[in-house]
């Protein structure tokens, strides 16, 4: 065996190798399992002792020598790779960059926002209460009997027996009065349950409730605070009237009207002829009420209220189906 050979031959391979090239196959054939080396070891033992241990020597040497020089080249050929795979994925600095889709509030929160922002300014609390509420503070304490037609099936959603989705705000009102003595000036915003599917109504909505419970507190308050509210979100000159109605927890009971904003009073589709839009209910806290709550009637009184978000956008915005704010078509979305 004649090292100065295989110095020569080992010489070749590597220098046949370029720098950026793949040294993989002549590493195979110098280093390999069933490489040069590998054989010229096994040949090792066919020579004589005395020779055998020289021969061994230089062989090892050289064999270090050439994974150093394939080391090398093995990165040098990483290197190139990388640089083609950058090269070929290179950013053109000057192209014009993607405008992002920036998201908006949804016109329900700008709502929420506007009446929450109107009602703090005169004083309101803004409080919260769970969505999954007991039968009791959703109809009992509210002087809502057993067989009244808004405890059907139909309208409200039973969890369990005794447990409801809210069908209202109300019952966090409650439990504020529950817990607190006069005077009380809250406000209840938050989503409200119902089942019920149409152009004006959608199972799940949004509410903003009121209350102010104190000594002396009368019909005229609730005109003046209801009728600042309405100027305060539709405009300074907008007419309002309270017309009578009826609802089991607040004794005398009335709805709210504004001078329609569409006709202004003519007559058109939206207030169907009328030349009015109703925007809310409210009354004066019926006595059974605040004794279900501890209050004393006698020496303490209150108006409260209620309106839903969804008709106030509505009227605000001119829309004329309940369901466009939950379908999340951008189309509709983009558009406040
Ligand atoms: C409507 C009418 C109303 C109330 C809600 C209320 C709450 C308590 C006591 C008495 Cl704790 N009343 N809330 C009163 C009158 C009307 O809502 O049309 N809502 C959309």
């Amino acid at each position: 065996m004649d090292v100065e050979e295989i110095v020569a031959y080992v010489e070749k391979e590597l220098s046949g190798i370029k720098e950026g090239d793949d040294p993989n196959p002549v590493k195979v054939r110098l280093l390999g399992r069933k490489g040069l080396f590998s054989r010229l070891f096994d040949n090792l033992k066919d020579l004589p002792p005395e020779k055998r241990k020289e021969i061994g020597r230089r062989l090892n040497l050289l064999k270090a020598e050439t994974e150093k020089r394939i080391d090398r080249l093995q990165l040098l050929f990483e290197e190139e790779k990388r640089k083609k795979e950058e090269e070929s994925l290179k950013i053109d600095k000057t192209l014009p960059g993607k405008v992002p889709i920036v998201g908006k509030k949804h016109p329900i929160t700008t709502t929420f926002e506007e009446i929450i922002r109107i009602f703090t300014s005169l004083g309101f609390e803004v409080t919260e209460g769970p969505e999954i509420e007991l039968d009791y503070y959703n109809f009992e304490a509210l002087n809502i009997p057993k067989d009244h037609p808004a405890r059907d099936m139909q309208d409200t959603f039973y969890v369990k027996d005794g447990v409801v989705l809210r069908t209202h705000t109300s019952p966090v009102q409650i439990r504020v009065m529950e817990s607190r003595k006069p005077p009380i000036r809250i406000i209840a915003p938050g989503a409200v349950y119902r089942c019920d599917l149409d152009i004006s109504h959608t199972p799940m909505f949004h509410q903003v409730e009121g209350l102010m419970v104190d000594r002396n507190v009368r019909f005229s308050d609730l005109k003046g605070v209801l009728t600042l509210f309405a100027r305060e979100m539709f405009g300074d000159e907008v007419d309002v009237r309270f017309r009578p109605s009826y609802f089991p927890f607040t004794e005398p009971s009335a709805e709210m009207d504004i001078r329609c904003v569409i006709c202004e009073g003519k007559g058109c589709r939206v207030c169907k002829e009328t030349g009015w839009l109703e925007i809310l209910g409210a009354g004066m806290v019926h006595p059974q009420v605040l004794r279900n709550v501890r209050y004393d009637p006698e020496e303490v009184s209150g108006f409260a209220f209620g309106m839903g978000v969804e008709r106030i956008a509505m009227i605000k915005f001119g829309i004329d189906d309940i369901r466009q704010f939950y379908y999340n078509d951008i189309r509709f979305l983009s558009q406040f």
